[in-house]
């Protein structure tokens, strides 16, 4: 057996361990499952292997004379973004491991490891590191847009905008059952200047009121979500402010009696690996029942953080990708990929930004099913029924 990340190569491991039996165990464990495997005896070794070649993921002790695994976590970032560092502990050593998340581990083993949990840990890895390298492709295949734009009375417009501010909503259909399977909530307001989620929230940063405006949304949701049909989804927007606030979560709760039904949207468009809470606030959402989706994936932050950190039951494909999908070869194959990396991961993928017949029938092909976009419904009040004529609206 051949685990491949490619066209015919096998996927590229390497171990670190200080410890010479170790090494051999875990390269013999990791031959076996169909992985080409290299040895590092310390740190300094194993970063002159990452800085000559290129891995799919890396498992290393986290205790090593000279360099720790930490240090060396560090350090190989310098040469790698992407890949996958999945490192091993002794003791139930519940705090380093969450250090090693902290520090951008894929994952961590407790010893003594199960050649099973290693080798579903190595597929895993591998496979996040695939998903890695094509967002950062797909960010290759347009450039970033510009960010700033300056405007006084910042405070008055926000006041005036958050007046007059309602929530449009969009379907996410099933298209094999021809159903809606979500709505996405989305801000709007009928202050012209602000009226779109991007202005609204640009100055909302300035003058430091997004957990505000992300409040005032969260009331008009739980009161609108009474009147969703109860088979529905309902996708919510977090600002990823919101995330490092330690009264986020408490903020919460006009929507915990529908957690179960809700799934917030996490943007890759901002840098996750800035936000200092953002492992805790997920833990506290997930234990209320939230579930939690990358927002935006192939049109933000390239890396490896947003979805190791996360670890996100929904994956939203950006616009951009979805854009004429069926005639551009290099997006056809990067969308076609990560539909089954998300598939394989299980994850549930959502296409959005779907507009003309075509890209429906590409995504579908290519084994995609919940679709978003103009073709189905724009947002607006709530609910709108989606179309399915085959020509969409
Ligand atoms: O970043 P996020 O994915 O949350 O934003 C969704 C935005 O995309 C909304 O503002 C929505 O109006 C817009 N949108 C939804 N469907 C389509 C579509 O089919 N085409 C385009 N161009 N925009 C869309
Ligand atoms: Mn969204």
């Amino acid at each position: 057996m051949t685990v491949e990340t490619g066209p015919g190569a096998p996927a590229r491991i390497l171990v670190v361990d200080d410890d010479e039996a170790i090494r051999r165990i875990l390269k013999r464990i990791l031959e076996s499952a169909g992985f080409s495997v290299d040895v590092a005896g310390d740190g300094a070794e194993a970063l002159g292997l990452v800085a000559s070649g290129s891995y799919d993921a890396i498992f290393s002790d986290i205790s090593m004379p000279a360099m720790d695994g930490l240090a060396m976590l560090r350090a190989i970032r310098r040469y790698d973004l992407d890949v996958p560092v999945v490192l091993i502990t002794g003791a139930p050593a519940m705090q380093t491991a969450m250090l090693a998340i902290e520090y951008g581990a894929a994952g961590y083993l407790e010893k003594p490891i199960e050649p099973a949990k290693l080798r579903e840990t190595a597929q895993h890895s591998v496979r996040m590191h695939a998903l890695a390298k094509l967002k950062r492709r797909a960010l290759e295949l347009h450039g970033k847009e510009g960010l700033y734009g300056d405007r006084a009375s910042a405070e008055t417009r926000l006041e005036r905008a958050m007046e007059r501010m309602w929530i449009a909503y969009q379907p996410i259909v099933s298209w094999k059952d021809r159903r809606v399977f979500g709505y996405e909530a989305l801000l709007r307001s009928d202050e012209p200047s602000l009226a779109t989620p991007i202005e609204l929230f640009r100055v909302a940063e300035r003058i430091d009121r997004v957990g505000d405006v992300g409040h005032a949304i969260r009331l008009r949701v739980a009161d609108e979500i009474t009147r969703l049909d109860p088979g529905a989804l309902l996708f919510l927007n977090i600002h990823p402010k919101d995330l490092d606030d330690p009264k986020f979560v408490e903020r919460m709760r006009p929507l915990l009696p529908w957690a179960a039904r809700i799934v917030l949207e996490i943007t890759e468009r901002a840098a996750l690996d800035e936000v200092k809470l953002l492992h805790d606030t997920i833990r506290a959402l997930r234990a209320h029942g939230f579930r939690l989706a990358i927002d935006d994936l192939g049109a933000g932050y390239a890396g490896l953080t947003s979805l190791a950190m996360v670890e996100p039951e929904v994956v939203k494909l950006d616009l951009s990708l979805i854009r004429d999908v069926g005639d551009v070869p290099m997006k056809g194959q990067i969308v076609r990929s990560m539909i089954g990396l998300c598939a394989e991961l299980g994850m549930m993928v959502v296409a959005e930004g779907v507009e003309t017949a075509g890209e429906r029938d590409a995504i579908v092909e290519m084994g995609g099913d919940l679709l978003q976009g103009f073709l189905f419904a724009k947002p607006g009040r709530p609910f709108p029924e989606p179309s399915f004529s085959p020509k969409g609206p």
